[in-house]
């Protein structure tokens, strides 16, 4: 197992859009199980390959408390949804930045397994949130695509001084 590195905003390579997984081989499993020790290491609730470098559609989410439900995720997509609500939401990528976005408050999703397997899921609350703002990465967009270009260039500019600071 290894932990992967996270790219971060403004990261052009947040912008790639993920590939449809068509060949369900070990390799999928284990940058699966990767993806799932990258995001326990840095206290994720979610992560998708693109935020790793990896044009897939896989995505990792364990929103329990006691971080032992793991869902992993390929090539995942909304099939139906409802309602509406916000939620103040961050991202791996974008480390420090918190934000209210509104999304469908319910939302039925369907997936493959690790064996390619089809699946579906439905969710609320936080869950919903997640697979909404996870399958987002999965088509270059970040949740602060939903912000006012003013409140998005805030951010890219503190990102863009803290990456700065680090080198
Ligand atoms: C997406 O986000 C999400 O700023 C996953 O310093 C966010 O795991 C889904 C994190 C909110 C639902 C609600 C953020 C870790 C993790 C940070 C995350 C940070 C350390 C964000
Ligand atoms: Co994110």
């Amino acid at each position: 197992m290894s932990i992967l590195e996270v790219l971060e905003f403004p990261d052009k390579r947040l912008r790639q859009h993920a590939k449809v997984v068509s060949v369900f081989d070990a390799s999928i499993t284990t940058l699966l199980a990767d993806m799932l020790e990258t995001m326990y290491q840095f206290k994720g609730v979610g992560l998708a390959a693109v935020q790793v470098n990896i044009a897939k559609q896989l995505v990792v989410i364990d929103v329990s408390e006691d971080k032992n439900e793991p869902l992993l995720l390929v090539n995942p997509r909304v099939i139906s949804e409802e309602g509406n609500s916000e939620y103040e939401e961050g991202c791996l990528s974008v480390p420090g930045f918190y934000a209210n976005v509104s999304r469908p408050a319910s939302i039925t999703c369907d997936y493959q397994d690790h064996s390619g397997k089809h699946l579906q899921i439905q969710a609320d609350g936080l869950l919903a949130v997640c697979i909404q703002h996870e399958i987002d990465h999965l088509h270059g967009k970040l949740f602060v695509d939903y912000l006012s270009p003013l409140k998005r260039q805030r951010i890219k500019d503190k990102m863009i001084k803290i990456h700065k600071q680090a080198r």
